[in-house]
């Protein structure tokens, strides 16, 4: 298979405002973290971006808002994967109804949806969250891996939960749960923190927040070839003394 690049994110809150490390606060209307993106695909050159959830800070963000977030995603050329989170769910109040649009792929199936993306050899699949509760599975439900000439990358929002059993959190994410995706790649969102969650031959990263979590933020660059997976971060890079516009 060819090699691709994925520039994986998640966690990006816009439209809810945060502070700076420095005392500094970016507005409800910021769109930082996504210049920042902007700015690292024109520069990283991925084959498709994957935005694993919480894209927005909350159902009430200002449609306008929404708009120009999805075309600017959807006119980031790659393509743009998007799946929504706990903050964002896909219920009867969600901001995603403008998303079917070229250029984005929603995975809005709440039984899990599967795309074969045009422009890059990559099968893609997630479930759409439309209620945050501990019976949600985010990655119970994934079919079998493609049969075709395809990287397979799997994408979740929830937390994981190494003890299932002793855990009472939504959306749990268990290793074995991982595990069973088979999957090259499994894109996750939830915790602002990036983290590795991989378990035996199935690499799982979460991205952390663009925004970072008391640090800069950053998003992860995944390169998929014959070797398998190479995960690095690229540093968010945003006003430190909050917004520009
Ligand atoms: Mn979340
Ligand atoms: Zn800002």
């Amino acid at each position: 298979m060819e090699p691709v690049r994925l520039l994986h994110t998640s966690d990006v809150h816009l439209g809810g405002g945060f502070p700076t490390p420095d005392g500094g606060a970016h507005r409800d209307d910021c769109l930082c973290p996504l210049l920042a993106l902007e700015a690292t695909v024109a520069t990283d050159r991925p084959d498709v971006v994957i935005v694993a959830g919480d894209l927005f800070d909350h159902q009430r963000v200002d449609d306008d808002l929404v708009d120009e977030v999805l075309h600017r995603l959807a006119v980031l050329h790659p393509v743009c994967v998007l799946l929504n989170g706990n903050h964002d769910l896909h219920d009867g109040r969600s901001l995603y109804g403008a998303a079917g649009r070229p250029g984005l792929v929603f995975l809005d199936g709440s039984a899990g949806s599967l795309a074969a993306l045009d422009d890059a050899p990559v099968a893609v699949w997630g479930r759409a969250m439309d209620d945050h509760h501990r019976g949600f599975r985010p990655l119970v439900g994934v079919p079998e891996r493609p049969d075709d000439d395809r990287w397979w990358v799997v994408v979740g929002h929830g937390h994981h939960e190494p003890d299932l059993a002793g855990g009472h959190r939504s959306s749990p994410i268990a290793p074995d749960d991982i595990a069973a995706t088979a999957a090259d790649y499994v894109a996750l969102g939830h915790w602002h923190v990036r983290t590795d969650v991989s378990v035996g031959d199935v690499t799982a990263w979460y991205s952390g927040a663009p925004h970072g979590y008391g640090a800069s933020g950053s998003f992860n660059r995944v390169g998929l070839d014959a070797g398998g997976a190479a995960v690095a971060p690229v540093d968010a890079v945003l006003p430190a003394e909050g917004c520009r516009r």
